[in-house]
This record gives structure tokens, C-alpha cells and sequence, in this order.
């Protein structure tokens, strides 16, 4: 028999959101060229404080990548120094979002470079370069996008108020996306869903991660044309989040939280899900909701583990 000829790496394209986003990013960059991959990053979270426009996703995937990231809490930066929030704690200001010394720079040069007319997709991309990263990071849109989230007999508030400030343990009735519905994709964030040979979906908050990627007009129908090469990873395991509030969103915007929940928020524009061991029991109600399911272990504990789950989704398309 012949030698087989070598096949040319995949393209990937991956919607993301913050922590878990970046860590199956972590993986793809292992089993990858990361020239090969755009991961297309929620702004949905992002906020003004300070007066600095801060996109906590985007550091996320970015710091991340870099090897710089906080591997305690899985954003901000690695031996951080928080001098500039103690003085601001003398002086009575706001100091429940915590930003470290260093990533202060990031803010200061995001919000100078965005004054002077900078597109965020470029200022991304510049500040991707200054860490060395090689991936493709773009933002979902350039323009101002809000995740607000109306909690249950209270006001609605912005994102970062609900999930920092008051560590979303209140209930919400309802989740809505500012500036979606007059935002246009990124430039490239098209043409990356349309040329890639996969489409990843990462394992991140389907209500307010995923959900403000597809509230910018073209994506869904993007991806719904994609379906079939489109694998989502379930944020959802054994019933629970794998962290933050996904499993109590779902709940409470009257969606099962589970993998079958996930299966059908999805559906219409992922041919696969990839869900936990932990929930092996469920796959034909998972395959009764029309979406092809794979099973393997989707907790990404270590740099390891990313790349066998990569390993899995990426074949998972083939
Ligand atoms: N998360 C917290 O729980 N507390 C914080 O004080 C906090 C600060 C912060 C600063 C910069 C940054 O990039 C992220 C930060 N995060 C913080 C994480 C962020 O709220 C979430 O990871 C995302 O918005 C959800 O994906």
C-alpha cells in the first residue's frame, strides 16, 4: 500500500465566551496549527469603569493563549499586585470589579487606541501581537453590544453587576442584548464560520456567552448553513455548570438544564453535541432532538485534558 498522503490541517473557527472558551482554545492550540484557528469572542460582558473600556472575554481567550492567565480564577493575570484598587478602596471608590495592576495596562491602551478611532477588532488584534499570540482573536462586532438581564421583581442591570457584583445569586426572568440587532459582525468573523472545515462551540454560558454571538444578525443563519460541521461541547454536566450560572439561567428562562436542554437551545444550528461521561445515559435524548451526540470527558481540568477534548471535537466534524 502507498504511504498516505498527509491531510491539511483543519480550519477552525470557535465561538467562545470566557473561561471555558479559553481553555478549549488551550486545547485546540495543541492539536492545531493556531494560524488555522479565529476564535470569535463575546462582548457582551464588556463594561466602562473607571472610565476604561474593559472586555473581559477577550483578555480571557487572550491572556489565556498567552500562558499569562490567573490559573486560580481563570481570568485576570498570573502574580498580579492590586496597588491600584487598594488606593482606590482609601479613596471610597468602586472597587467590587477587581482589576489587577497589570491588567490595568490592558485597559488603559484598549480605551486609548478606541478614543482615537481604533475599531475594537483592531485593537485586539494589536494587543494579541504584543502577547505573541498567534490565534485569530476577533471580537463578535465592533459595535457596543449589552448583555442586561432582568432580575425576578427587581431592576435590570448590566452583566457584570449581575455576575460580580452580586455573584449571580439572583434570580433572572429575562436576558436581553443591547446593540445587537443594530450591530454588524466583526469584519472576518464571517468569512472565518464560511471557510472553516470546523466550527467549534465552546463549552461556555449558552444563555449570556453564547447567546449575545448569535443576537448579531447573520451568525445563526451562518451557522445553521454550517450545521453539519458545527460541534458543540455542553457547558452543562450532570445537571450543573461546569462553573458560573449557566444551569440556574437555563432554569429560570424555562429551559432544561442539562445536556438534552442544551441539545435543544442548539438544535437548529449544531449537528453535534459533545457531552461528559457523567451524562452517557442521556445520548438518544439527545439524538431525539435531531443533533448527533459524542461522549467523552469535557471537564478540562488541565492543559491535557483540553487538547484529548479538542482531539475528540475536532475529529467529531470529520
Ligand atoms: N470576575 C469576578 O468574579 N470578580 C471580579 O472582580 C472580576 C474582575 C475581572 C477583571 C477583568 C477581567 O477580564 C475579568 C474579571 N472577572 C471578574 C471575570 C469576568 O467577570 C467573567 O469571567 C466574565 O465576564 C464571564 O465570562
Amino acid at each position: 500500500m502507498p504511504p498516505s498522503l498527509p491531510t491539511a490541517p483543519p480550519v477552525v473557527a470557535a465561538l467562545a465566551g470566557g473561561v471555558g472558551a479559553a481553555r478549549m482554545l488551550q486545547g485546540l492550540v495543541q492539536v492545531v496549527p493556531a494560524a488555522g484557528i479565529t476564535a470569535i469572542v463575546n462582548t457582551g460582558d464588556d463594561t466602562v469603569l473607571h472610565g476604561l473600556h474593559i472586555s473581559p472575554d477577550l483578555d480571557t481567550v487572550l491572556y489565556t493563549l498567552a500562558g499569562a492567565v490567573n490559573p486560580e480564577t481563570g481570568w485576570g493575570l498570573a502574580g498580579e499586585t492590586w496597588h491600584v484598587m487598594e488606593a482606590l478602596e482609601r479613596l471610597g471608590g468602586a472597587t467590587w470589579f477587581r482589576l489587577g495592576d497589570r491588567d490595568l495596562a490592558t485597559h488603559c491602551y484598549r480605551t486609548q487606541r478606541l478614543g482615537e478611532g481604533a475599531p475594537l477588532h483592531q485593537v485586539t488584534a494589536e494587543l494579541a501581537r504584543s502577547w505573541g499570540v498567534g490565534v485569530r482573536i476577533l471580537p463578535v462586532t465592533d459595535a457596543p453590544l449589552r448583555t442586561r438581564l432582568q432580575l425576578l421583581g427587581g431592576p435590570e442591570v448590566a452583566f457584570q453587576e449581575y455576575f460580580v457584583r452580586l455573584r449571580h445569586e439572583v434570580a433572572v426572568s429575562e436576558v436581553r442584548f443591547e446593540g445587537a440587532g443594530e450591530a454588524t459582525p466583526a469584519p472576518g468573523v464571517l468569512a472565518a464560520l464560511e471557510e472553516a472545515a470546523v466550527v467549534v462551540v465552546c463549552p461556555s454560558n449558552p444563555v449570556v456567552s453564547i447567546g449575545p454571538l448569535l443576537a448579531v444578525p447573520g451568525l445563526a443563519d451562518c451557522l445553521a448553513r454550517r450545521r453539519d460541521d458545527v460541534v458543540a461541547v455542553s457547558p452543562i454536566v450532570a445537571g450543573s455548570a461546569i462553573k458560573g450560572p449557566a444551569d440556574r439561567l437555563l432554569s429560570e428562562l424555562g429551559h432544561e438544564p442539562s445536556v438534552v436542554g442544551v441539545a435543544r437551545w442548539y438544535a437548529r444550528w449544531a449537528g453535534t453535541l459533545v457531552i461528559d461521561r457523567a451524562d452517557a445515559a442521556r445520548v438518544a435524548e439527545v439524538e431525539a432532538e435531531g443533533v448527533r451526540c459524542v461522549v467523552t470527558d469535557t471537564v478540562m481540568g488541565t492543559p491535557g485534558r483540553s487538547a484529548a477534548l479538542a482531539r475528540v471535537v475536532v475529529d467529531a466534524a470529520r
